[in-house]
């Protein structure tokens, strides 16, 4: 599940080997799904391996009964899932980079409901096609359910007005283009208000992606919105948004940080009783004969102070219950091991070696945590989408350059958004602050970066 909070409830929370162990070729298993306090867009997926990039969907909570929403009705409501394709069978792909030790090979297309999109002749009878009358309303309830890339998203001459992110409502928020990162799902009014000629209007997604060296699918994947009525002739070829470009930081973060929490605020903010301090970074591992496909024969690896999570042999969640030992450590480091000048380009090598291990850090129920997560330069910068299993945390702060506790003030304690994933940004942090009742006391959370990177 991705986005639900299962209360008490943990078994049907889904990440392999955290919670369960992974189900085997021709078995299942039934999720009992408890919802709470979602509403708006949240969805589920596989999450073994790669089994993410074909398997997923969005899940729709609609308000309590006797209750509306708190924005106008829409007059329909459309699904918006963002995919990525790969021309190969997607184990395939995942073999070969694990096997490469090098970054993944790059998407062949992104998709929206399922199709690229008619810039690809394969697609351009199917592009996704969402018909609208004029003068209505309608809800986008949009999933990022790529593997890697987070994406800019435009209609043209279209605004947007983000009403709910990560199943919560926002204060309304119009913009002409929203970002949606791996992970999350943002819930968009869209007004067919175009004056006339009404006609057809192409929407447009494309990455966001900012490593510099790294290499990303540069492609784009459309779909249109046509006018029903006299109004237009479905050959007349629509209008191309134009999206903020690839490595717009600017733009990406004038939209993110403009998103706030409509609901009041569940739990005090303005104190935390367990921080934890981690930096986020891509690391490498060395490889017999410098034989392998990242920097210098090296192979890549992912680590949050230092440590690059080990599967371990059986779950965690299971370890734990039973009281078997030698399956995690409880001693995930609260601070990095090493303080150093995180976002320097200039960084000595033996950083890039992290520790293989399973740590967990244990919290006591019904107290409240506060984050910080920290971006590095080693092997190179990123934007990082962090995600936290089992419960929405608030995003209170978020910065360029080394988080310094003294200088950097959080930007909000009032109305901050209440999210499961979060954006950190390139050569920079984010903070974020939770209650510990997500899947009850007894088990673990996981918290993980949505980047395939680490896989
Ligand atoms: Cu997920």
């Amino acid at each position: 599940m991705h986005g639900v909070k299962q209360p008490r409830n943990p078994r049907s929370d889904g990440p392999a080997y955290i919670t369960q162990c992974p189900i085997q070729p021709g078995d299942s298993f039934n999720y009992m799904i408890i919802f709470s306090m979602e509403v708006g867009t949240i969805w589920c997926h596989a999450h073994s391996d790669w089994s993410r990039a074909t398997v997923h969907g969005a899940i729709v909570v609609y308000p309590k009964r006797g209750t509306g929403y708190p924005f106008p009705t829409p007059h329909e409501e459309v699904p918006i899932i963002f995919g990525e394709w790969w021309k190969e069978d997607i184990m395939q792909v995942l073999n070969e980079f694990v096997a490469s030790g090098g970054p993944p090979r790059d998407s062949d297309a992104y998709t929206i409901n399922g199709q690229p999109g008619d810039f690809y002749p394969c697609s351009s009878q199917d592009t996704f096609k969402l018909n609208v009358t004029y003068r209505k309303r309608y809800l986008l309830r949009m999933v990022n359910a790529a593997m890697n890339e987070i994406l800019f998203f435009k209609i043209a001459n279209h605004s947007l007005t983000v009403v709910a992110s990560d199943g919560s409502y926002t204060k309304p928020l119009t913009k002409d283009y929203v970002v949606i990162s791996t992970g999350q799902a943002l819930d968009c009014l869209l007004e067919s208000n175009h004056v006339p000629p009404r006609g057809r209007y192409y929407m447009a997604a494309r990455a966001y992606a900012t490593g510099v060296g790294v290499p990303f699918d540069n492609t784009t994947t459309t779909g249109i919105v046509q006018y029903n009525g006299d109004f237009v002739s479905t050959n007349t070829t629509p209008v191309l948004p134009s999206l903020p470009y690839y490595n717009d930081t600017t733009a990406a973060f004038e939209f993110i940080g403009s998103l706030r929490s409509l609901d009041p605020i569940l739990f005090q903010l303005n104190k935390y009783d367990t921080r934890i301090y981690s930096t986020v970074s891509i690391n490498t591992f060395p490889c017999q004969n410098n034989s392998c496909a990242g920097p210098n024969g090296t192979s890549l690896a992912a680590g949050m102070n230092n440590i690059s999570f080990e599967s371990p042999r059986i779950d965690i969640l299971q370890a734990y219950y039973n009281h078997i030992n030698g399956v995690y450590g409880t001693q995930f480091p609260t601070e990095p091991p090493l303080y150093y000048n995180f976002t320097s380009t200039d960084l000595p090598l033996f950083l890039l070696t992290p520790k293989r291990a399973t740590e967990v850090r244990m919290l006591e129920y019904n107290s409240t945590v506060e984050m910080v997560f920290q971006g590095t330069e080693l092997v190179s910068a990123l934007d990082h989408p962090m995600h936290l299993h089992g419960f929405n945390f608030y995003i209170v702060g978020r910065g360029f350059g080394n988080f310094d506790e003294k200088k950097d003030p959080l930007n909000n304690l009032v109305d901050p958004p209440f999210r499961n994933t979060v954006l950190v940004p390139i050569n920079g942090w984010a903070t974020i602050r939770s209650m510990v009742y997500a899947l009850s006391s007894r088990t673990s959370t996981y918290m993980g970066d949505e980047h395939g990177v680490h896989s």
